[in-house]
């Protein structure tokens, strides 16, 4: 690897210009040290820095590049789209293809809006499912991060939790005070908190499988648990799979998972690398959207031409060659047994929570099933490990509290390079023979 000194006098000037010298706090390397590494280009699995570094990616832009960086498809789709122009502030034909598409792949969506991240989706979400059950409470889970929304603050994964600030400043007591939360994986504070709360609860919004607090998974009958409050209360049951969403599966973790929301919030992949984010669901709770209901939510940019041409494409290429999910299973499995192999043989049982081709590595033996077990890591180590692997060419997410994700651009040789990274990492941090 060599210096990173572009990186470096990049980031002395962008903390004069940016708060942090970042657009996303994550980014500031904050938890594990060091600077941010400033990005040229990628292709494939590869990432390369303004230093000339190549890295082999396991953040892949948090989630949408399930193909690996600058697929052909996407890039073609993209330069066709650029000749027509860039924005029209009115409807296209793509916005109607890509509408078809999701209704088609994701279980629960039988209407869908448009819009430019997941932060808006999830946002825009919460005031239907409000307009629409005309209550004000929300149930959101401890470690779960739908976005910088303010109702969403409260108890946040991701970067708010990376940087120390899970209830951001700046939030009304108003907002707090709608905002009910609950731990991960515990239905019986849920079935609590709808009991304190007759008829008051609008929404309970959750990942299904969280990529905000690292992976955690669902328990048998957790998700199951909460269809059936929510079909029991009249709640909408809302799953943010803005990290899931084509990603577990074709129609996401509800497909994979077999439980179906009344609601889901897109994000990532379903703008193929640009912004695009999406809400959908039931019909008749659509039907609360402005202009046929009285729920309020616009953009300028919402269903900008540019980036629903790359969904459109990312979409149409995962429909078209459904063995992507295939190759992901086999990807994430031929990883993660490598990583667990060289655990065992170096005697350790760190716990790596794992599915389809999402992981995370935890520097705790406990097994981790919500934010209090996934606090249980040693985020120390965890810096470590992290600075050792991107010394090795293996570029992850700069926080323990961050899922990572893989794409098909993954070849088996490019895996034993990971797997070898990580035992390289590994004994240098822990001082192993
Ligand atoms: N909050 C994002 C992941 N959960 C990080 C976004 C970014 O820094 O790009």
């Amino acid at each position: 690897m060599q210096p990173t000194l572009k990186s470096q006098q990049l980031f002395e000037k962008a903390q004069k210009l940016i708060p942090g010298g970042v657009n996303s706090p994550v980014r500031a390397f904050r938890s594990v040290g060091g600077n941010p590494l400033f990005i040229k280009s990628a292709k494939g699995a590869y990432i390369y820095d303004e230093d000339g570094n190549a890295y082999i990616e396991l953040i892949n832009s948090w989630g949408p590049m399930i193909l690996g960086h600058a697929h052909e498809s996407i890039q073609e789709a993209i330069r066709d789209a650029l000749q027509y122009s860039f924005s029209f502030g009115a409807p296209t034909a793509k916005e109607v293809q890509i509408a078809e598409l999701v209704v088609e792949m994701c279980p629960s969506i039988e209407m869908v809006r448009f819009v430019n991240s997941g932060t808006e989706a999830c946002m825009s979400a919460i005031r239907a499912a409000r307009g629409y059950t005309g209550r004000e409470k929300i149930i959101k889970f401890e470690g779960c991060y739908h976005g910088h929304g303010d109702a969403f603050l409260i108890a946040a994964g991701s970067g708010a939790m990376t940087t120390g600030i899970p209830d951001s400043a700046g939030i009304t007591q108003g907002v707090a005070k709608d905002t009910l939360t609950a731990a991960f994986n515990n239905l019986e504070q849920v079935q609590q908190l709808v009991e304190a709360n007759p008829n008051q609860i609008a929404a309970i919004i959750i990942e299904p499988v969280v990529g905000n607090m690292g992976l955690v998974l669902p328990q048998q009958g957790f998700l199951e648990g909460l269809r059936a409050i929510c079909n029991k209360e009249n709640i909408v049951l809302i799953f943010d799979e803005v990290m899931t969403g084509f990603r577990l599966a074709k129609g996401g973790a509800q497909e994979r998972l077999g439980v179906i929301p009344d609601m889901t919030t897109l994000g990532k992949i379903i703008g193929g690398g640009l912004p695009v984010g999406a809400y959908g669901g039931k019909a008749d709770i659509m039907k609360c959207v402005s202009p046929v209901g009285k729920v309020y939510q616009a953009g300028t940019l919402s269903g900008n031409p540019i980036a629903i041409s790359a969904g459109l494409a990312t979409l149409t290429y995962l429909k078209e060659n459904p063995d992507v999910y295939q190759t992901l299973e086999n990807i994430g499995t031929q990883l993660v047994n490598g990583l667990r192999a060289v655990n065992r043989k170096l005697g350790l049982n760190y716990t790596i929570n794992h599915i389809g081709s999402m992981y995370s590595l935890f520097f705790t033996e406990k097994p981790v099933y919500d934010l209090a077990s996934a606090k249980t890591s040693d985020t120390n180590l965890f810096a470590q490990y992290f600075k050792a692997m991107l010394k090795r060419g293996i570029y992850l997410a700069p926080s323990q509290f961050e899922s990572l994700f893989l794409s098909i651009a993954l070849t088996p040789d490019l895996i034993e390079q990971i797997i070898y990274a990580h035992e390289q990492s590994l004994r240098e941090v822990l001082e192993l023979k």
